[in-house]
């Protein structure tokens, strides 16, 4: 355990305080609760959360703030059908079942998405009251997936943190939500973003790429002009408090009573929320099958099955309820002797040091959920075994599997495999037990909920929040638009269009301009003093489509061809050599072939693979290997390739945007022009570095414009803002 504390202010956020408002303040239990506990010892931790309890009225309201500001920890107060849209809904019916693949559970409402929404915009107002920059903030958990987001637009400067405490899916599950895009953008605010295993970071930038469209490193991911990080965290238990209650009088006395009454007996343990991604339907009937494979262990094995009751107020919580006591009447019905019951069930939490002892006693721990991000309780059990321990017999699903490779570990879908891993795990020896479990207590008691804190809290200290802003040139000035708006001069504005002056779509022919855009070009246009120039890489048969209309200058098929006002279409230079196109076209249509979604479009100057509508990942392997391939085959042609957004183009090197730029300036015919563009094409013209062009590049990724914009909207702005100027 790292001993280190940490000096930043940490605000912890999580949908519920660690403690229970009612007429006193009662603490409450859980795994985060007891992570931070460790944390709280070392630094300054203030704590914002939902009381659980509706107060609307102001005076009690006060009276709970009040309260609790002694112990650092602020209440955020939601009124009753925000609460139940938000929690029950939103996170619990909708969130909680898709994040463990729990399809067939999950339900939507448009109104819970509203109150989701609002929730996490009380809770962004009660850390704004409480944060100054600088702290550290550690949002908790699937509740609370837009606060990282409406945080960073209210203080760039706090240093946000998530971690979920779920599973993060795969994408064909995730895909499923309703609000996906919404709760990605929300969780891309972080400068930090943990997860307990690496499968669900490796979900989770899948999810990134084929919902947002955003490639991402293994640990970062790069959007809207910001990087944000994201890391492996798996939590760990309280340890210090097991070691030290496994020493109490309480202990010893509660394990001398459970020895006294399970003499005799195996007893195999199960503990958790009362929850369907714990599996317990399933892991009854794997009981009921042990019980039917092995008669003879029937007076000899009880298993105590603890369940604390949990979300009652969802539907299928009250119907598990039931499955789950159902079975256990018939099960007991059918096994049960004068002198002997199978199935111990409690419904309700236990106490500490009761839960310590029966986990103490336990031959065996029967860990089987379903789905499970990580399950502390695996680990508890552990941390609890002295010198003749018990054996964990672990679901594979759960995130624990990944560390406590000595369990024995089953599918808990498999129920035959589970009833025949209790039988075996009854049987092991004594010594192969201790060295199952020793490297694994040594591992849960070092690696703990400290330790988890600590290392999380730590790399996020090391973000910086400033430099996260990964925008290198200059953001547009007005000083730099100023000569463009002035009506003085020769001046000409070359535009790219596609990611320019509208956004790239999925379908290339519906990129149509929208009717606020073709009116500023149009004012622009009625200026003496401008013209302007839209530069694409285009054909004429879309350009006269959407722009024909309008007397301003096209250059299509990136400076192949042109047409000035009131002209007919020509090319811009007659001696182009274009002779190496079938060969290039052949080797497109071969990749087209085999790479489903992806199309050849062969313009006059140009061959462009486009993989937009592929699978992202497979299209993307694909583009590699074209251009691997296209490098050894074109090496002696007059082109040039280069890798766009979703394209792989060859194009000739003697036509090029910049060459037309060029060809303008020489002629002398402008004293200033302001060129705009998001793509490589446009670098050509950026490449020129002339004195009289400013230079403009639309979103991120590396550049030689001088200056940036972040979107096409915002271009339109400037052109808006540039017609109107002057006047
Ligand atoms: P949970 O789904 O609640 O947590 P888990 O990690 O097992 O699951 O934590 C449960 C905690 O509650 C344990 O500390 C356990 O001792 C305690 N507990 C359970 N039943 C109890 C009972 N009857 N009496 C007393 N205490 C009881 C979520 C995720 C998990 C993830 C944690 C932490 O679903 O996958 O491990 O958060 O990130």
């Amino acid at each position: 355990m790292r001993e280190r504390g940490i000096s930043k202010r940490i605000i912890n956020v999580s949908n519920r305080l660690p403690v229970q408002v009612g007429r006193t303040i009662t603490k409450s239990s859980g795994g985060l609760v007891s992570a931070l506990e460790g944390v709280a010892d070392r630094c300054d931790l203030h704590w914002i959360g939902w009381t659980g309890e509706v107060a609307e009225d102001a005076a009690e309201r006060r009276r709970v703030r009040e309260q609790l500001a002694g112990m650092n920890y602020a209440p955020v107060f939601l009124d009753a059908q925000t609460a139940d849209d938000y929690y029950l809904g939103f996170a619990n019916s909708s969130t909680w079942p898709l994040l463990h693949y729990m399809t067939m559970y999950a339900e939507f409402e448009d109104r819970w998405e509203r109150a989701y929404v609002r929730a996490n915009e009380a809770f962004a107002e009660a850390v704004a009251d409480v944060a100054r920059d600088g702290d550290l903030v550690w949002v908790h958990d699937y509740h609370l997936m837009l606060l990282p987001s409406m945080l960073k637009r209210r203080n760039q400067r706090l240093k946000v943190g998530f971690f979920l405490h779920t599973p993060f899916p795969s994408f064909e599950v995730f895909r499923g939500h309703p609000s996906r895009e919404l709760l990605l953008r929300g969780l891309l605010g972080a400068d930090l973003i943990g997860f307990h295993t690496f499968g669900y970071l490796r979900h989770f930038r899948s999810s990134l790429l084929r919902i947002l469209g955003l490639d991402s490193e293994v640990d970062s991911v790069v959007h809207d002009g910001y990087e944000s990080r994201m890391g492996v965290y798996p939590i760990g238990i309280n340890a210090p408090a097991f070691v030290k209650a496994l020493e109490t009088e309480a202990f010893a006395e509660q394990l001398a009573e459970y020895e006294g009454v399970y003499e005799g007996k195996r007893l195999v343990l199960s503990v958790e929320r009362m929850d369907y991604t714990k599996g317990i339907p399933r892991k009854l009937a794997a009981i009921e099958q042990f019980l039917e494979n092995h008669p003879d262990e029937r007076q000899t094995t009880t298993f105590v099955i603890i369940a604390v009751p949990s979300r009652e107020g969802v539907e299928q919580y009250q119907q598990l309820i039931e499955e789950v006591e159902h079975a256990i009447g018939r099960i007991n019905g059918a096994y049960s002797t004068m002198t002997h019951v199978p199935i111990h069930f409690v419904h309700r939490g236990v106490a500490f040091h009761e839960l310590c002892a029966l986990y103490r006693r336990a031959d065996a721990a029967l860990v089987t959920p379903l789905m499970d991000g990580m399950n502390l309780v695996a680990k508890e059990y552990v941390a609890c075994q002295g010198d003749d321990p018990g054996v964990l017999i672990l679901s594979e699903t759960a995130g624990a599997a990944q560390e406590l490779s000595n369990a024995w570990m089953v599918n808990p879908y498999h129920v035959q495999g589970v009833a025949e891993a209790i039988h075996g795990a009854l049987r092991v020896g004594r010594w192969q037990r201790r060295s199952w479990i020793a490297p694994m207590r040594d591992r849960v008691l070092e690696q703990d909920a400290a330790w988890w804190a600590n290392r999380f809290l730590d790399d996020l200290d090391r973000t910086d929040p400033v430099a996260r802003m990964v925008m290198t040139t200059k953001p547009l000035t007005p000083e730099a638009v100023e000569p463009f708006r002035a009506r003085a001069g020769r001046k000409a504005l070359f535009l790219d269009y596609d990611g320019t002056l509208t956004e790239l779509v999925r379908d290339p022919e519906a990129a149509a301009p929208g009717a606020a855009l073709l009116e500023t070009l149009e004012a622009l246009i009625g200026r003496e003093d401008l013209r302007v120039f839209v530069v694409s890489g285009r054909d004429h048969h879309f350009l006269d489509k959407h722009l024909g209309h309008l007397p301003l200058t096209l250059v299509g098929e990136h400076g192949y061809t042109v047409r000035e006002p009131g002209e007919g279409w020509r090319l811009f230079n007659e001696q182009v050599d274009l002779s190496w196109k079938d060969k290039v076209r052949d080797i497109f249509e071969l990749y087209a072939e085999t790479t489903p979604g992806s199309s050849v479009e062969v313009k006059t100057s140009a061959i462009v693979w486009h993989y937009r509508k592929s699978d992202p990942e497979f299209g993307k392997w694909k583009a590699a290997e074209l251009v691997g391939e296209l490098m050894e085959s074109i090496s002696n042609l007059p082109v040039g390739l280069h890798q766009g957004k979703m394209i792989v183009e060859v194009s000739s090197q003697q036509v090029s945007k910049g060459e037309a730029l060029r060809a303008y300036l020489q002629a002398g015919r402008f004293d200033r022009v302001l060129a705009i563009g998001d793509d490589q094409t446009d670098e050509t013209m950026f490449a020129l570095r002339a004195d009289a062009v400013v230079t403009v590049k639309v979103g991120l990724g590396d550049t030689n414009a001088e200056y940036r914009v972040g979107s096409p909207a915002q271009v339109r702005k400037v052109l808006a803002d540039i017609a109107r100027g002057g006047a």
